[in-house]
């Protein structure tokens, strides 16, 4: 497959990359006579994206947009902003489907900079807001109807509620909820926020918050940090640009960025939202963020943060229930770990309301 692409040299080496919980990702090197190439590979996993020609052609509508605006603007910046290019099969197009209906496509790797799955410093936590509010700057000139929607209902937190109850109403799902007292806990859990759940949605039916192209997946996994000067650079992982609320993309980072243990934590004492994080990731969002924000955007960011962590909890453990059918998972009990943790990080930020409250009025 690595050699299905318009990128020129002989294969030297395919190795798995990056740690997605849902596509295959691998890194190529080809390599010429005098130079050397390297790029992304990635398997689509075809049982989330029912349809990835969608999720490319997304890709290849926002990449082109923003790629036209960093040229415009590349007098005015204090560093170089890259993102990733999609590169074409050699056959044409943005993909190769292989013999067993696999889905696959290249991109290029971002030059000198690395992402990290925990956030490292304060400076490191600046940066990943930076990036959130700079990327979503660059795509809100583009009208948010050019993009497909390619996960319906991604982050409609209601609707995963529907899907724990299905799985648990299964006779499968209700002996692993049965065998577990951490399991029930977690039920517990997510019963006592049911009717709170639909917070960001109803304010979207309301009219009070707008649909616009977002990333749909700024953790702290997917924000590049320069090597050489320590700045973000770049967002990566655009399979889930689509339209919808930037709130989702900011409680999103913050949930992540604000974790110091990480989301893939054992350990879970030491998991908890760090309002000191939390005030550097405001402040560098809001670098860009005040430009787009309107009063009714700055009432519901926090409950975006407590909302996408209780979500992606709810997502996590009603995979459990479901048996892991949608994340990837490497050891048994894993997405009840995770949403252990994301549940954890909901009590933790619950719990500093006032405080994290604040410091976003002021900011
Ligand atoms: C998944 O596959 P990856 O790691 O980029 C998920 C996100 C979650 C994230 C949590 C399409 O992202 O929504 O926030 O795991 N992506 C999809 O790590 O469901
Ligand atoms: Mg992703």
């Amino acid at each position: 497959m690595a050699q299905m692409f318009a990128v020129e040299g002989r294969l030297v080496t395919v190795e798995s990359a990056g740690s997605g919980n849902v596509n295959d990702t691998y890194l190529v090197i080809l390599r010429t006579t005098f130079d050397e190439h390297r790029f992304i590979l990635q398997r689509v996993n075809t049982r989330v994206f029912a349809h990835p020609e969608s999720v490319m052609q997304n890709m290849r509508i926002v990449t082109d947009h923003v790629h036209r605006r960093l040229e415009e603007e590349v007098y005015l910046s204090d560093r170089i902003w890259q993102l990733p290019r999609v590169i074409p099969a050699k056959t044409g197009g943005d993909f190769v489907v292989d013999g067993d209906g696999g889905f696959w496509r290249a991109i290029s790797l971002i030059a000198s900079a690395h992402s990290y799955e925990k956030v490292q410093s304060m400076e490191h936590a600046h940066e990943a807001g930076f990036v959130l509010g700079q990327f979503q700057r660059l795509i809100s000139s583009l009208p948010a109807e050019q993009l497909a929607v390619t996960l319906p209902g991604f982050h409609v937190t209601p609707g995963y509620l529907g899907k724990l109850d299905e799985a648990a109403a299964n006779d499968a799902g209700a002996e692993r909820l049965r065998c577990s007292v951490e399991a029930q806990r977690c039920l517990q859990f997510v019963q006592q926020r049911r009717d709170w759940c639909s917070v960001l949605e109803s304010a979207k039916a309301r009219g009070e918050l707008k649909v616009r192209p977002i990333h749909g997946d700024p953790k702290i996994g997917n924000i590049m940090i320069d090597d050489a000067t320590g700045k973000g650079t770049c967002i990566v992982d655009l399979d889930t640009v689509m339209p919808g609320l930037i709130h989702y993309d900011f409680g999103d980072c913050l949930r992540s960025c604000c974790n110091p243990a990480g989301e893939e934590s054992r350990d879970l004492s030491q998991v908890y939202f760090d309002t000191d994080l939390c005030a550097a990731i405001v402040k560098g969002y809001m670098a860009f963020g005040r430009l787009f924000l309107d009063d009714a955007d700055r009432a519901y960011l926090y409950d975006a943060i407590r909302l996408i962590a209780f979500e992606l909890g709810l997502r996590f453990f009603a995979d459990y229930v479901a048996g892991d059918v949608y994340f990837k998972v490497r050891y048994e009990g894993q997405n009840l770990h995770r949403a252990r943790v994301q549940f954890k990080l909901v009590e933790s930020i619950e719990t500093r309301e006032l405080q994290i409250r604040k410091l976003l009025e002021s900011a």
